[in-house]
């Protein structure tokens, strides 16, 4: 499927938008999607059925440009011999029955002349006389840009002075491939075979393999030279064939050259390879961070515990016990280091920095909660069980040691009671006697009294519970934050494979368009001794 060139360059703009505001491109990546070369033309005459040969003079200050025009006119339409620095004005001129629709976008009319003439031998053509490319002033440039895109053909004016010209010649080097061009070696009564020859040699490298120049004399007017020539090639070359053809041609330079612009910014985008070493680069980030983070922990892990332990009854009461400090400036500043470090380094692996840091911005904002969440709850867990395995175990034990040790004891005093009782009542001997009251009753007690003490003992430090509730809190806090970083990395790594594959798309849609004309310079003829590839 074929794409309409408007079409394609909005896409690309909208992507490039869309890529900006995301931090994947720059502004100025943005910006030469956006310049005026790229611009579709948009018709700026009407002619009936068709449009006319749009034809502007173009050069270097006082080579003879607005001369040239009022040549043709056979007046002064123009404003020639403009004192330097420079001449302003656009001067428009062509026949009656072609009118203008719409200048381009953000000219100002005021410095637009426009003069008709009722030739109806070039009434297909649409002469321009275009400000002097070689000013100072950016106005001037800018103006002569904004036509640039809407001229079909353009005749580089030249004079004996000034034919090195270094910035029209720029222009010529840029937009070359852009449009048709014809050569005029103005002023050439006082011009040098030599210095024709240079012309010729220059163009010849700009790619013009026979380029055509005309020599002209304006002023005064001189009837030998090839002013006429120049008129009647045009008047030949203004048919709507070579206007389509043109046309066309126009497109396909400007759809290269979006496919061309869209490639360069590709780059900047990071690579396959950068992306897949991001989430290595942050493990071994992340094993050095972690590592001090956890060693500058221990003594704020200790102060809150030991306020644990002392508050333990508060942490229902008061709720805010829930909010012991551990995340200070100095945990922050050590994540901030880390997350800046790692950023660092995938930028120089070659991914943007702007769209990492756009990731990762929510996780050095939620740190602080992660921590004191996960801490608070590991402490509150450990509280509620305090002491290792073991340790219960045995307390367990000693528990019921306290309950089952007397009683077994009190029945075994009850049992020698009642046989002494009974042996003392058949033998008639001695009862019990005081020995075994006092012995019987320490047994008791101390069959009480050992496991009750072994209780007290052996209950675990509430400051030691905190610390492990602590410890184990923020290390699943630390492994929180690392598994945030990870997956904020899996979304880099997405977006990054959809900006390529959305430019990469787009710029399959630059190469699908169609060879509806034959390219002009495949012809043989004068017009394919005006183009350069
Ligand atoms: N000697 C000579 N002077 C010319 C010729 N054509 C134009 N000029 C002069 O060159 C100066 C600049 O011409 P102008 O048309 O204003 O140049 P522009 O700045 O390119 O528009 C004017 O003083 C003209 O009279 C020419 O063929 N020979
Ligand atoms: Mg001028």
């Amino acid at each position: 499927m074929a794409y309409d060139y408007s079409d394609l360059l909005k896409n690309a703009q909208r992507w490039a938008e869309q890529a900006q505001t995301t931090g994947w491109i720059n502004q100025d990546s943005l910006q030469t999607l956006s310049d005026v070369e790229l611009q579709a033309p948009t018709a700026l005459f009407d002619f009936g059925q068709s449009r006319p040969l749009i034809v502007a003079f173009m050069g270097g200050t006082g080579v003879g440009k607005s001369s040239l025009l009022n040549r043709l006119a056979g007046k002064a339409i123009a404003k020639a011999g403009v004192e330097r620095p420079t001449s302003r004005e656009v001067t428009l001129y062509h026949h009656q029955s072609v009118t203008l629709q719409h200048l381009p976008a953000q000219f100002p009319v005021t410095q637009v002349n426009i003069a008709q003439h009722q030739d109806d031998t070039s009434q297909h053509i649409v002469w321009i006389d275009m400000p002097d490319i070689d000013s100072n002033e950016q106005t001037n440039k800018h103006q002569v840009l904004q036509w640039l895109p809407h001229i079909d053909l353009l005749i580089y004016v030249v004079s004996p002075e000034r034919y090195r010209d270094n910035k029209a010649w720029q222009l010529l080097l840029a937009e070359g491939g852009k449009h048709a061009w014809l050569f005029v070696f103005n002023q050439w009564d006082r011009g040098q075979t030599e210095q024709y020859q240079d012309f010729i040699q220059q163009l010849q490298q700009a790619g013009f393999n026979e380029p055509i120049i005309f020599k002209t004399i304006c002023d005064p007017v001189s009837l030998s030279d090839e002013f006429e020539l120049l008129k009647s090639t045009l008047v030949t070359l203004a048919t709507q064939h070579t206007i389509e053809q043109l046309e066309q041609r126009g497109l396909q330079v400007r759809t290269q050259e979006l496919s061309k612009r869209l490639q360069q910014i590709i780059p900047k985008l990071g690579d396959v390879g950068a992306t897949q070493q991001l989430v290595g680069l942050w493990q071994q980030q992340w094993q050095r961070s972690s590592k001090l983070l956890q060693q500058g922990f221990v003594w704020p892990i200790q102060q809150a515990a030991s306020y644990y332990a002392e508050h333990t009854a508060d942490l229902i009461t008061h709720p805010s016990m829930n909010q012991v400090v551990l995340w200070d400036a100095w945990a922050q500043s050590r994540l901030d280091d880390a997350l800046d470090e790692f950023i660092s380094n995938a930028n120089q692996l070659g991914m943007p920095a702007t769209p990492i840091r756009q990731q990762l911005a929510p996780i050095r904002e939620q740190a602080e909660k992660i921590i004191r969440d996960q801490s608070a709850l590991a402490v509150r867990e450990a509280l509620a069980n305090p002491g290792n395995l073991a340790q219960r175990l045995f307390l367990k034990t000693m528990r019921l040691a306290e309950i089952l040790l007397p009683l077994t004891v009190m029945a075994w005093v009850g049992y020698q009671v009642f046989m002494g009782y009974y042996t003392s009542n058949i033998t008639h001997s001695q009862y019990l006697g005081v020995d075994f009251a006092i012995h019987s009753t320490l047994a008791i007690a101390l069959s009480w009294l050992i496991p009750f003490f072994v209780i007290k003992k052996a209950q675990p430090s509430l400051k030691k519970t905190a610390i492990r509730g602590l410890n184990k809190g923020l290390n699943q806090a630390l492994t929180t934050l690392e598994i945030s970083v990870s997956d904020a990395i899996t979304v880099i790594v997405q977006q990054h494979a959809e900006q390529i594959q959305q430019s990469l798309e787009i710029i399959q849609q630059c190469s699908q368009q169609p060879e509806k004309t034959r390219q002009p310079t495949q012809e043989k003829g004068p017009l394919a001794r005006m183009l350069v590839d």
